[in-house]
């Protein structure tokens, strides 16, 4: 993590903070793991609480507070985010997916629960997000129309017209030698819309104003790719024990990567020039979107 550009803002604090409030949040909402069916319980709960950066909640809140907003009636939507984010990741590990044996160093679900239980897991999980937005966001004295807004532009980012468009083309082209144009789809869908809208849905959720939330999307925008190619570069030349999973995997299957386009010399540069701009789009706000400019330096030098 570079801290060159630290002032008096506390990084490893903030993070570690942030996701205390999501994770206990999370224990306390989901079924614990002796209710029935037990099976089914702890798959819910098995890849939630096996790490994980919490990185889209933490957005979501610090997008908040970057608009002077507070953020405890933010929580139930910074969890949903996790919740759909946790079912994208049992569901892109499963055989006919990535067909991955290990996340963040434990077994994947499908591993120790059987692929159905895990499909199930992913199910519920992505539902239960959209019980917590509806109900628990609404109740928690959140403006439902605002409220709606936000759930729709999340809808927006991970369904058929998000995340799941973008997986749907990056298991269509492997093996393709597809090019820059579907690179850019797969990134922009699979990972990068979802993480502008954790940053966007934040701050609508705390009032932005107009201008604020076009800063913000394009903060969004540059964070969410930089991040999906320090992705791309961590699976050519990541340590494999750091990020609990395996390396090379991306080559392996002949998918199209950032490397695999633009090799990894320019790869390292636009990851470093998005993550300026992402700062940059940030010039009119104060100190308290130090959080997010503190973030969007990690990315660069992120190892897991
Ligand atoms: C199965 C519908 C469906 C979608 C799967 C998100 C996704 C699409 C697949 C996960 C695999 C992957 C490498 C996606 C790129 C996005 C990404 C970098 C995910 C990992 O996110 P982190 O680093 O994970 O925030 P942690 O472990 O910290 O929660």
């Amino acid at each position: 993590m570079k801290t060159s550009n630290v002032s008096c803002f506390d990084l490893v604090t903030y993070l570690s903070e942030k996701r205390g409030l999501v994770d206990r949040y999370l224990d306390a909402y989901l079924p614990s793991e002796d209710r029935y069916p037990q099976q089914f319980s702890k798959a819910l709960r098995y890849t939630l609480f096996s790490g994980g950066k919490r990185l889209r909640p933490i957005l979501h809140l610090a997008a908040a507070e970057a608009v002077g907003g507070e953020i405890q009636s933010l929580i139930p939507f910074a969890c949903a985010l996790e919740l759909i984010h946790t079912y994208s990741l049992i569901h892109d590990d499963l055989p006919p997916m990535d067909d991955d044996d290990y996340r963040r160093g434990q077994l994947t679900s499908h591993k120790v629960f059987g692929e159905a239980l895990a499909v199930l897991a992913g199910d519920a999980l992505l539902t239960e997000a959209f019980c917590l937005m509806s109900t628990k966001a609404v109740t928690n004295g959140l403006e439902p129309q605002i409220a709606l807004k936000a759930i729709q532009e999340i809808t927006e980012a991970v369904g058929a017209s998000g995340m799941v468009a973008g997986q749907a083309v990056d298991i269509l082209e492997e093996g393709h030698a597809a090019g820059a144009p579907v690179l850019e789809y797969i990134h922009n869908h699979k990972t990068g819309k979802f993480i502008c809208a954790s940053v966007t849905t934040g701050a609508r959720l705390a009032r932005a104003s107009q201008q604020e939330l076009e800063s913000l999307f394009q903060y969004g925008r540059a964070f969410g790719l930089a991040f999906q190619i320090r992705d791309d570069i961590l699976n050519v030349e990541g340590d494999p024990k750091k990020l609990g999973k395996s390396v090379g995997s991306d080559m392996a299957r002949k998918k199209v990567t950032y490397p695999s386009i633009h090799g990894l010399d320019r790869s390292k540069k636009a990851m470093e020039d998005l993550v300026e701009e992402a700062i940059e789009r940030l010039s009119s706000f104060d100190h308290q979107a130090d959080p997010l400019r503190e973030i969007a330096r990690y990315i660069i030098d992120r190892i897991d």
